[in-house]
């Protein structure tokens, strides 16, 4: 397979852009927030209406799903009008309105694919896996490399039992993640310059760290499409990159993956991409973090805030490009 890499300044649309957009709109909000609070309530029908017209999810009634009361944050939770139109998904465009185009993507029938260094490479379906997995919901916090931040109640499992699951062999060091592929329903996947499926890795390590979450549901339902259903990542100590969607593969391996935006530009993101205010991005701080549906930026934390749960798996690792 031949894949173009590309300079940053050959990229026409890529998270820069993003950044302005998300400045211009800061500037808009200061001076508008009642505005933005009005029209954000009435969209909250069309979500709700496009979801209805889904596919019919077979396990819909593990939800809502009971709280894991360990995972509480101070903040309050995202409106999930809000948050379920301002989505980065770029399969289906390199900007942040996409949430009516993703009601395309087909979830069911969906297979996961389990496959490299495990004791027997097999296909599970979905439903299969979530009934398999259980399903429990949790509070988490969600750091965007733009500098952007929301808070969301995620349902899903620990990603710790989908690898017990799947019985990696010893040598496994990395696990790594595709989304789906199919430009006939993602039109952002015609943009060739970038090297589609996106994917993510983590190491073992990370992967087994009680805090890596499974999503397969959102706000008490089955996960909405633009959140990446049917099952997608949370790993809310790393910027929201890392956190990838609508899976369709997980492959256990002793060679660390390069992910999607690392193929893109590797100067700017990298595997490790560790939350931490003190290391900013080559082209803007990381010191604070807009509050999604809030008119207040507040600072942000190390690991996101997630350092007591995280902190050790990065120990002598003083080597390594942790933060980007
Ligand atoms: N497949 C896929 N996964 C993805 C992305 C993407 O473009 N494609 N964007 C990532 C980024 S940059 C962020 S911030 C989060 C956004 O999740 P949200 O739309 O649920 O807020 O998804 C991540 N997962
Ligand atoms: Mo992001």
């Amino acid at each position: 397979m031949l894949i173009k890499r590309l300079r940053g300044w050959e990229i026409p649309e890529r998270m820069a852009t993003d950044e302005k957009v998300f400045l211009n709109r800061r500037s808009f909000m200061m001076g508008a927030g009642a505005i933005a609070a009005a029209s954000a309530i009435g969209t909250g029908g069309l979500v709700n209406a496009a979801r209805a017209e889904g596919d019919a999810d077979p396990t819909a009634d593990l939800y809502p799903a009971d709280r894991n009361e360990f995972y509480k944050i101070e903040r309050a939770l995202t409106p999930e009008n809000i948050n379920s139109r301002y989505n980065n998904f770029y399969e289906f465009g390199s900007h942040k309105e996409i949430s009516d185009r993703a009601q395309a993507l087909q979830t069911r029938p969906w297979t996961v694919t389990l496959d490299g260094e495990v004791e027997e490479e097999r296909e599970v379906d979905i439903d299969t896996l979530i009934r398999a997995m259980g399903v429990e919901e949790r509070l988490y916090r969600h750091r965007c490399v733009e500098a952007w931040s929301m808070t969301i109640p995620w349902s899903g499992f620990p990603l710790a039992r989908l690898v017990d699951y799947a019985r990696p062999l010893s040598s496994t060091k990395y696990v790594v993640m595709q989304t789906f592929q199919d430009s006939s329903v993602a039109s952002g996947q015609r943009q060739f310059w970038y090297p589609w499926p996106y994917t993510e890795g983590l190491t073992i390590e990370e992967a087994t760290n009680e805090l890596a979450f499974m999503v397969t549901g959102a706000y008490g339902q089955p996960a909405a499409k633009q959140f990446g259903a049917p099952l997608r990542l949370a790993v809310p100590w790393k910027y929201g990159f890392k956190s990838i969607k609508s899976i369709v593969r997980i492959t256990f391996t002793s060679e660390r993956p390069i992910s999607f935006w690392e193929q893109l530009n590797a100067s700017e993101y990298g595997f490790w991409a560790n939350v931490n205010p003190e290391v900013p991005h080559p082209r803007w701080s990381q010191a604070n973090e807009r509050v999604l549906g809030e008119n207040r930026t507040i600072p942000t934390v190390i690991y996101n805030g997630y350092g007591e749960q995280v902190a050790d798996l990065y120990k002598n690792m003083e080597g390594e490009r942790l933060y980007a």
